[in-house]
């Protein structure tokens, strides 16, 4: 349950290593952690503060669809992929606005330049909606998840489903013990190829006595930020998945290779750790969808969800 995450941001507060990070914030970093939740025990969104799940739903089914242009999350009023289309946007040729070089840091720092940065990121939404031509250009992560989970490229120009063949071997294979989807590639971990290689590298499914258990091997973690969306994105992924397979969801087990707390969340994680878990809450996935290719977000829902107030933190870009 969220002990065993409470139990890693005290862990990583206390033992954590000061080290600097390519976004310039600063970090308390540990290697090496892993952590375990039994879905069986309540769906681990966490209580002790409110995570916005309607947001995780979406940018799973954005996965999913093989999705990889900010435009459909802009379109489900979701903007937590937008930094990074952003960046690509005011590092083209093409821009002509206010100089937006390291606007991450830079708009926590200065007053007069967030508001400028908060206008051109306003009017660069806004063209990525009703502009289909810029969408396509500038909406683009390039080799990000829905591209290498849905439609990975091969060196002899053939594409791998690989989201699509990992449920088939579940059904036909139960006992395979290579039951992995990899968004990792050599060739596209380059900046010219994907806006951030991913964080979620590889993960693995596991089938025993009916269940079906998840693996995770996550190699860099924003432990207050990101981290609680990826418990409740692969937590839903695998219900999803068991679902279709006639199985029951068993285990999440999220293991991550640099696990860090940045230096301007440490408040927000004091205030979190002083707080008290609640009990966790239940997935309802609409029963008549048989198939993980065709939810809806009206498809998807969490009972019984009380938590604590959500705790704003900046996101390091
Ligand atoms: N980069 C960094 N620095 N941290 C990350 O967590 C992260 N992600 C994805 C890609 N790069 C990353 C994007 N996922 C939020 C949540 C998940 C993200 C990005 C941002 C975020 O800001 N969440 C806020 C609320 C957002 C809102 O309500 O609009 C929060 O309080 O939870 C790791 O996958």
């Amino acid at each position: 349950n969220e002990r065993a995450y409470l139990d890693l941001l005290d862990h990583v507060m206390k033992n954590g290593v000061r080290k600097e990070d390519r976004t310039g914030t600063g970090t308390l970093s540990v290697f090496g952690c892993q952590m375990r939740f039994d879905l069986g025990e309540g769906f681990p969104l966490l209580t002790t503060k409110r995570v916005a799940f309607r947001l995780v739903a979406n940018e799973l089914l954005w996965f999913i669809r093989g999705d990889t242009n900010i435009r459909y999350l802009l379109q489900h009023n979701n903007n937590i992929w937008n930094e990074w289309a952003f960046k690509r946007w005011v590092e083209s040729p093409e821009y002509d606005g206010p100089d937006m070089t390291n606007f991450g840091l830079r708009a926590q720092q200065d007053p007069a330049f967030a508001k400028l940065y908060e206008e051109q990121e306003a009017i660069f939404k806004r063209r990525i909606l009703e502009d289909d031509e810029f969408a396509a250009k500038y909406g683009e992560l390039g080799n990000v998840y829905g591209k290498q989970w849905r439609r990975w490229e091969t060196s002899r120009g053939e594409t791998i489903d690989q989201l699509r063949n990992v449920i088939d071997e579940i059904k036909r294979n139960p006992d395979s013990r290579r039951l992995i989807v990899t968004a990792w590639s050599p060739e596209d971990a380059v900046p010219e190829r994907a806006a951030l290689p991913p964080c979620h590298v590889l993960f693995q499914f596991w089938v025993a006595n009916g269940r079906l258990s998840c693996q995770l091997y996550q190699r860099s973690g924003d432990l207050f930020l990101g981290v609680p969306f990826n418990i409740a994105s692969y937590a839903l992924l695998t219900h999803m998945i068991a679902r279709e397979c006639g199985l029951t969801a068993g285990e999440f087990v999220h293991t991550i290779g640099d696990a860090h707390i940045y230096l301007n969340h440490i408040e927000q994680v004091r205030t979190q750790l002083s707080r008290d878990p609640r009990p966790l809450p239940t997935l309802r996935l609409n029963p008549d969808v048989k198939s993980v290719f065709d939810y809806e977000m009206d498809d998807i829902a969490v009972e019984g969800y009380d938590p604590h107030p959500a705790i704003k933190a900046p996101v390091a870009v």
